[in-house]
C-alpha cells in the first residue's frame, strides 16, 4: 500500500449561511468573563479524592443577553447540581495524590430516556456505531441519514500520565444507562469490558459509567478533560463536555505566591478575587434559535452534493475542517474581565476542532493586521509543565489542544486602560505561512481586559526575573521510527477531495496511509526511549498528539532540508506539537506504561476520519478485542 508523496489542495471553508446568528450582530464584551470554579469531590478520602461527574445536558447563555440561550452538554458533580456549566469545573489535582472519577454517561430526559445527539453525526466514518451491535461496533455504518440514537461517550483527561484502562481509549466508550436503548444496540465499545476486567477498578464500574484512576505522578502541568469517542469527538466536544485538569505540587512546581494565584480552590468565598485563571477558547457558531451550529451535510464545505458514502467514498456529513463565526472563551462569546494592574496567571487552551490561534495583546481590536503588540505574553509553561525559561511574545501560536501558561503584566497601566486579545489565525486551514487573518471583526477578536483599582500590592515575581524549575532529561534515545500524515482525495470522483485523512507510517521515503483498524505498527518496547520523525505529506499543518507521554520537540525539517531547532516556547515537555506540511517534525519520549493507547491528529474532524491509530506499549497481548 505504496503511495507516492503527494500534496493535496489546501481546503478552504465556506462562509456561514445566513440561517446562524450574524457574528457581526452579537454585542462585544458585554459579558463578564466567567472564571471556572473548582470541581467540588464527592468524597476526600485518606489516600485519594473521589469525584463522581456526570455528562448531561442543560441550557446556558452563552450569546449575550438578550439573545436565546443554547443547549449544550458539560459535566458536573452529580452531587452539586449547581456544578454543571460549559466549561466544566476545574479539577484541582496535587502531586503524587491520586484521583478516582467515576465518570457517567447521564445523556437522558426525566423519564430516563436518552437524548439524541445536538449535532449531525456521519454513521459512514470508522465510528462508534452503537446500532451495529456486538458484530459491527466500531466500524463504518452504511446509514447516510444523521444518527438519532443513544450517544456513546468516554473521557480522556490529556496530557494525564495514566494506565491505559484509565486513558479513555476510543472504543472504550459506552452509552447512557437509558431505558430505552433500542434492541441489537451495542451498549459499549470493543474496549470497555477488556479495561473492565484489567483495571483494579472495574468492580466500580457499571451500566452507563466507568471509574478511572489518575495517579498524577508526573510534574505540575495543565491538562484538560474532554470526551474521546471513536469517530464522534469532533461533535461530542463542540457540543460542550470539556474542563481544565490541573495539578500543582512536586519537585517540578513552584511554591506558592512565586506565580500570580490563587486560581479558584474548592470552598472559596464568593467574590474572591483570581489571579491565576484557565481561559479555554472554542470557536462556535450559532442557529437563530440559540442552538449550536454544525455543518449537517459535505456541500457546506465544497457544495458536493453526492454521491455519497457507501455509494462512493465521499462522506455524507463529514466535513474535512470547521471554522466557526465566533470566539467563545470560558463559555461565553467575547467576554471581558476586569483586571487589576498588576500580574495575572493565564492558563489558555485552544479548544477548538480545527481553528490554529495566534495571540495578541492590543489596544485596538479592529487594527489593520498584522496589530502593534501592547504587551508581551510571557510564555512560562506548556502541556508537560514548565519551560527552561520565561519568553517573551507578541504572538503566540497555539494548534488545538496545545495549552500555554503565560503571565500578563498589567501593572502601572491607568485605571480604565482597555486591552485586547485578539487572533491573528486564519479563518482557514494554518499552513505555517504567516499574512492571512482570521476576520477582525469577528473571529480576529477573543476578549477584552479592562483595567480595574488595585486592591492589594502584588507580590509575585516580575516575569523577567522568574526562575524556573529545569525539566527533568530525557535518557538517550533506544529506538527511533518515522510515521506520516497523508490526506486523501476521493478514488472513485474526480476533483472530490480530501475525503480521508490518515497516519501512517514511512517506507523508503514515501508515505504508507495506515487506517485505525489496520495491525499495531507503533510498539515501544516498555521503558524505551524513542524519537518519532514525523512525515508531514500533506498541505496543512497538523496538531499531533500522543497519549502516555510527555515528549520534547527535538527539530524540524523541510523532508528535503536541514533541521532548524523547536521554537523557543516549545522547549518544555509537551503532548501535542504542530507537524507543519511538507516537513518532518521529530519529538522524543519515555513510554513508561505498558498498554493499549492512541496517537492522534487534533484536528477532532481529521482524528474521526482516521487520522489516529493505536499504538502499544510493551508486548501486544494475544487477547487484545
Ligand atoms: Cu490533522
Amino acid at each position: 500500500m505504496l503511495a507516492p508523496i503527494r500534496f493535496a489542495e489546501t481546503s478552504f471553508a465556506r462562509s456561514l449561511p445566513g440561517r446562524t446568528v450574524d457574528p457581526t450582530a452579537i454585542r462585544k464584551y458585554v459579558t463578564p468573563l466567567v472564571i471556572p470554579p473548582a470541581m467540588p469531590p464527592t468524597k476526600t478520602k485518606r489516600k485519594f479524592d473521589y469525584y463522581e461527574i456526570a455528562v448531561r445536558q442543560f441550557r446556558q447563555q452563552i450569546l449575550p443577553p438578550g439573545l436565546p440561550a443554547t443547549t449544550v452538554w458539560s459535566y458536573g458533580s452529580v452531587d452539586h447540581p449547581s456544578s454543571f456549566n460549559y466549561p466544566a469545573f476545574t479539577i484541582e489535582a496535587r502531586h503524587r495524590r491520586s484521583i478516582q472519577v467515576k465518570w457517567i454517561n447521564d445523556l437522558v430526559d426525566k423519564h430516563g430516556c436518552f437524548l439524541p445527539h445536538l449535532l449531525p453525526i456521519d454513521q459512514t466514518l470508522h465510528w462508534a456505531n452503537p446500532p451495529g451491535g456486538k458484530q459491527h461496533r466500531d466500524s463504518n455504518g452504511t446509514d447516510q441519514t444523521p444518527y438519532r440514537g443513544p450517544v456513546p461517550l468516554v473521557t480522556h483527561v490529556h496530557g494525564n500520565h495514566t494506565f491505559d484502562y484509565s486513558d479513555g481509549y476510543a472504543e472504550a466508550w459506552y452509552l447512557p444507562d437509558a431505558s430505552n436503548i433500542p434492541k441489537g444496540y451495542a451498549r459499549e465499545g470493543s474496549f470497555y469490558k477488556f479495561f473492565k476486567k484489567k483495571s483494579p477498578l472495574g468492580h466500580d464500574w457499571d451500566t452507563g459509567e466507568v471509574v478511572f484512576e489518575y495517579g498524577n505522578d508526573q510534574p505540575a502541568n495543565t491538562q484538560w478533560y474532554h470526551d474521546h469517542t471513536l469517530g464522534m469527538t469532533r461533535a461530542n466536544v463542540y457540543a460542550g463536555p470539556a474542563g481544565f485538569y490541573l495539578l500543582r505540587g512536586g519537585p517540578n512546581d513552584l511554591p506558592r505566591g512565586y506565580l500570580p494565584g490563587p486560581a479558584p480552590q474548592v470552598g472559596d468565598r464568593p467574590g474572591k478575587r483570581y489571579y491565576e485563571i484557565p481561559l479555554a477558547v472554542q470557536d462556535r457558531s450559532f442557529n437563530n434559535d440559540g442552538s449550536l451550529f454544525y455543518p449537517n451535510s459535505r456541500a457546506f464545505f465544497d457544495g458536493f452534493t453526492g454521491p455519497y458514502a457507501p455509494d462512493s467514498d465521499v462522506p455524507p456529513i463529514w466535513n474535512p475542517e470547521f471554522f466557526a463565526n465566533t470566539i467563545v472563551v470560558n463559555g461565553k462569546t467575547w467576554p471581558a474581565l476586569g483586571v487589576e494592574p498588576r500580574r495575572y496567571r493565564f492558563r489558555i487552551l485552544n479548544g477548538c476542532n480545527s481553528r490554529f490561534l495566534i495571540f495578541k495583546l492590543v489596544s485596538n481590536p479592529l487594527a489593520p493586521r498584522p496589530a502593534p503588540a501592547v504587551l508581551p505574553l510571557w510564555v512560562i509553561g506548556a502541556e508537560g509543565g514548565f519551560l527552561p525559561a520565561p519568553v517573551s511574545l507578541d504572538n503566540l501560536l497555539m494548534s488545538p489542544a496545545e495549552r500555554a501558561d503565560v503571565i500578563v503584566d498589567f501593572t502601572g497601566l491607568p485605571v480604565g486602560t482597555e486591552i485586547y486579545l485578539i487572533n491573528e489565525g486564519p479563518d482557514e486551514p494554518f499552513n505555517g505561512q504567516p499574512g492571512t487573518f482570521a476576520d477582525p471583526a469577528t473571529t480576529g477578536q477573543v476578549m477584552k481586559f479592562k483595567v480595574v483599582p488595585l486592591t492589594s500590592r502584588d507580590t509575585s515575581t516580575p516575569p523577567d526575573r522568574l526562575k524556573l524549575p529545569a525539566p527533568s532529561p530525557l535518557g538517550a534515545e533506544t529506538n527511533r521510527r518515522q510515521v506520516s500524515l497523508n490526506e486523501q482525495d476521493s478514488a472513485v470522483l474526480p476533483d472530490v477531495g480530501p475525503v480521508i485523512t490518515l497516519l501512517g507510517t514511512v517506507q523508503n521515503g514515501a508515505a504508507v496511509p495506515l487506517k485505525w483498524d489496520d495491525k499495531i505498527t507503533e510498539n515501544p518496547a516498555l521503558n524505551s526511549t524513542e524519537v518519532w520523525e514525523m512525515y508531514n505529506f500533506t498541505a496543512d499543518a497538523h496538531p499531533i498528539h500522543i497519549h502516555e507521554v510527555q515528549f520534547q520537540v527535538l527539530d524540524r525539517q523541510p523532508i528535503d532540508g536541514n533541521p532548524r531547532p523547536p521554537e523557543p516556547w516549545e522547549r518544555g515537555f509537551k503532548d501535542t506539537v504542530i507537524a507543519y506540511p511538507g516537513e518532518i517534525t521529530r519529538v522524543k519520549a519515555k513510554f513508561d506504561l505498558p498498554g493499549q493507547y492512541v496517537w492522534h491528529c487534533h484536528i477532532v474532524e481529521h482524528e474521526d476520519n482516521e487520522m489516529m491509530r493505536p499504538y502499544h506499549i510493551g508486548p501486544i497481548p494475544p487477547s487484545l478485542p
